[in-house]
């Protein structure tokens, strides 16, 4: 392990922001140290002394693998690793990444490869830097470390590298009766393999497509079939196999659309009953990343009345989206394009690209999700809307089917909240994120809030919150108390209840107390951020129940 040269809980220097970039007398050492860490899992959660560290760890592991056909190709696959990470395999470098939240793998050469005594050495860096995605400075934490499993992956050498099977763009679901599909099936060097068949069994369908080129395009209809929503997310077993590969994925089949000031589910009206969330657990504090996480978590929002979670502020792991498939909860997912980055800059761009292309690759099986996200409150200049606006195309581009938004700051002027943020113009959603009453005024300011839409389009409120310590109690008035989040809710729903006919839902900031190495008041937040309607220890605050009831109400 090679330590930067800093105090190992050096709070003081993680709260400092700038502390990666502009600090001139770092130096790397040796530690003589060795550590078991879990991976997955991010170092910081795993020993005390690790809590602020942000710098590098050399990762070794070794075992042995015997390929079950010689001709076969074997790939190593990490779910995640934040932020910039090194593999070498025997001595041999495999290959870089960067990006924190999204998956990457590497082939393994059969001259690298041995049956036994493999030596696998991991280089993750978690420094951050001004001109990387997202850059210095973020309100969460910067857990470091293979946060997601790592697997060696052996397949034919004609393998199906990837496909998709979705409801055609577009479809007018009049009938339940013969739904039209679309996709394609990656059959990039498949050489002497002439066909693809795609089966789904409980459909009885089983359809068999010649194959011609690097992509095999799928067209059909599905007869009698129940259509993917939050009441029914109903999951079809879809089978891909070519004689010498089979891979099997649970689809669920639904549409998105927007018309005029309506977002249409499966072509009824949808009210987006939603709520935002960090990729950590409470009590344990650390990354999510296992089913038993996406479970607890999704399971706080459906109590609270959920029918949509947006993640924020990077793609999180795919437990998430699989356990939201199943357990019908829609899906906001987003790339962690996050305040002012250099929206000048080719090579930002390139990089917000890859991990949007990465995102949309791993899930675009994935029913729940209906929104990607290319970013998160970037302020209004030329050159980051000509920034956004290119990752807009990027993402229709990746996917036609689903709609792109992105989290807009609000224009105050003088007695009114203008929503004109040029952006609007390019995203599907008009979301924006507002905090009347908590970071300007106090609650009752939104009984006298006036709203000025520039676009004719659906609107959404991806954040609204107020900061409350569990257990602190004062009355309305006294900031940081329950009672204060709980009043500033009441205003916020009294307020969303006369917002006009395109208001087409909320996701309130946010479900659980987080880590952010930003929030350094010394009596109330402590390395905290604690807008959460759940606290640290997974106490639900007043304000949850406030918010439950609006939700209960507008779910009937
Ligand atoms: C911003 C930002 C969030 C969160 C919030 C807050 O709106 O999008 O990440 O940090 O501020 O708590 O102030």
């Amino acid at each position: 392990y090679r330590f930067l040269e800093r105090k190992e809980n050096d709070r003081e220097a993680y709260w400092n922001t700038d502390v990666p970039e502009n600090k001139t007398d770092r130096k790397e050492h040796k530690f003589t140290d060795e550590y078991t860490l879990n991976v997955p899992g991010d170092w910081n959660s795993q020993a005390e002394k690790f809590l602020y560290y942000e710098g590098i760890v050399w990762y070794k592991k070794s075992f042995d693998f015997t390929k079950a056909n010689s001709t076969d190709k074997v790939y190593l696959y990490f779910g995640a690793s934040n932020y910039e990470t090194d593999v070498y395999l025997n001595g041999k470098k495999l290959g870089k990444h960067k990006g924190g939240f999204t998956p990457f793998n590497f082939e393994v050469p059969d001259s690298v490869l041995k049956a036994t005594g493999n030596y696998l050495v991991v280089k993750v860096d978690n420094t951050r830097h001004k001109d990387e995605v997202p850059t210095v400075n973020t309100d969460w934490w910067n857990y470091g470390g293979i946060t997601r499993d790592v697997q060696l992956v052996e397949v034919p050498p004609a393998f199906i590298r990837d496909f998709t099977l979705q409801v055609q763009k577009g479809a007018a679901l009049k009938t339940m009766k013969n739904v039209p599909v679309e996709g394609w099936v990656n059959v990039k060097d498949w050489q002497n393999t002439r066909e693809v068949t795609v089966e789904l069994p409980e459909l009885k369908i089983k359809k068999i497509f010649p194959v011609t080129g690097e992509r095999v395009n799928l067209r059909f209809n599905l007869p009698a079939m129940q259509l993917w929503s939050p009441q029914t997310p109903k999951l079809y077993t879809v089978v891909v196999s070519n004689g010498a590969d089979r891979i099997e994925e649970k689809i669920g089949f639904r549409t998105i659309e927007v018309a005029g000031k309506q977002v249409l589910l499966n072509g009824k009206p949808l009210f987006m009953r939603g709520i935002c969330m960090h990729e950590e657990i409470p009590q344990q504090i650390r990354r999510a990343y296992s089913k038993q996480d996406a479970l607890q978590l999704l399971g706080y929002a459906k109590e609270l009345g959920c029918n949509m979670v947006r993640l924020a502020h990077y793609p999180h792991n795919e437990n998430m989206s699989r356990t939201a498939d199943s357990m019908g909860i829609l899906v906001w997912s987003e790339i962690p394009v996050y305040w002012t980055i250099d929206f000048t800059s080719a090579e930002v761009f390139n990089k917000a690209r890859t991990q949007l292309t990465e995102m949309i690759t791993r899930d675009r099986n994935r029913a729940s999700i209906i929104i990607w996200s290319v970013g998160n409150e970037t302020p209004v200049k030329p050159a980051r809307t000509a920034f956004m606006r290119n990752l807009i195309s990027a993402a229709k581009s990746l996917d036609s089917t689903r709609l792109v938004s992105a989290a807009l700051e609000v224009n105050y002027q003088a007695g009114v909240s203008k929503i004109d943020d040029p952006l609007g113009e390019f995203v599907d959603i008009v979301s924006f994120n507002e905090y009347l009453g908590w970071y300007a005024g106090l609650p009752d300011r939104c009984r006298t809030a006036q709203w000025e839409f520039a676009y004719d389009k659906p609107f959404f409120i991806s954040e609204t919150g107020a900061e409350t310590l569990y257990g602190f109690h004062g009355d309305s008035l006294t900031r940081w108390s329950e009672e204060y989040q709980e009043w500033y809710y009441r205003e916020q729903v009294a307020m969303f209840k006369r917002m006009p006919e395109n208001f087409a839902g909320l996701s309130p900031w946010l479900l659980c107390d987080f880590r952010s190495p930003r929030r350094n008041n010394q009596t109330f937040q402590e390395g905290w951020n604690n807008k959460g309607l759940i606290d640290q220890q997974g106490r639900k605050k007043k304000a949850f129940y406030v918010l439950k009831g609006y939700y209960e109400e507008k779910g009937l």
